[in-house]
């Protein structure tokens, strides 16, 4: 789906859950970090700005986003968050790696969806080169960390709707 045509960086805030008392796991990966790193401020910055207290965000660095699978599901299965955060930058290169480590990380975060009671959100941004990454991380595109944390304020306001 094209960027251009979805971007959740400019949301009405009339219509975000509040966050007041809601906890969230933050993950995000170490490679490509000038992105993670302001995907992950971004998510924070949004969360803040939405009613989440700040002492109840954690954030966790794992090394690359194929690890980004072990520590959502950590996160999920300590059962000590309301949402999880993914939060990952791929960037195409020569070899088929591209591929392998966005298709692991698309199944194994989709898998603890289905599986586990807590919503994970699907950070990982995937593009053919750093221009395209830079725009989606606070550029012209906006931020998708930003659109990230607004996801999981409606995903916990879904799951608690739903259970009730
Ligand atoms: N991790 C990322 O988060 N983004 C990447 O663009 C990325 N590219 C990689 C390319 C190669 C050739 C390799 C070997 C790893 C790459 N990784 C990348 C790291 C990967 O997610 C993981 O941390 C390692 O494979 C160790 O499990």
């Amino acid at each position: 789906m094209a960027t251009e045509l979805k971007n959740l960086s400019s949301y009405d805030p009339t219509k975000v859950a509040n966050g007041k008392g809601r906890k969230i796991g933050i993950v995000y990966a170490e490679w490509n970090d000038e992105i993670t790193y302001a995907l992950r401020d971004g998510a924070v910055k949004t969360l803040l700005a939405n009613g989440v207290e700040e002492s109840d965000i954690t954030l966790a660095s794992v090394p690359g986003s194929f690890e980004l699978i072990f520590g959502a599901s950590q996160m999920v299965k300590s059962k000590s968050y309301d949402a999880v955060i993914a939060i990952g930058c791929v960037i195409r290169g020569d070899t088929p790696h591209f591929d392998y480590i966005c298709e692991g990380v698309t199944a194994g975060l989709s898998r603890l969806n289905v599986e586990y009671d807590t919503p994970v959100i699907f950070g990982l941004i995937t593009t053919n080169n750093l221009q395209q990454a830079q725009e989606r991380s606070g550029g012209r595109l906006g931020n998708k960390g930003d659109e990230c944390a607004i996801t999981a304020l409606q995903m916990m306001a879904l799951r608690q709707h739903l259970q009730q």
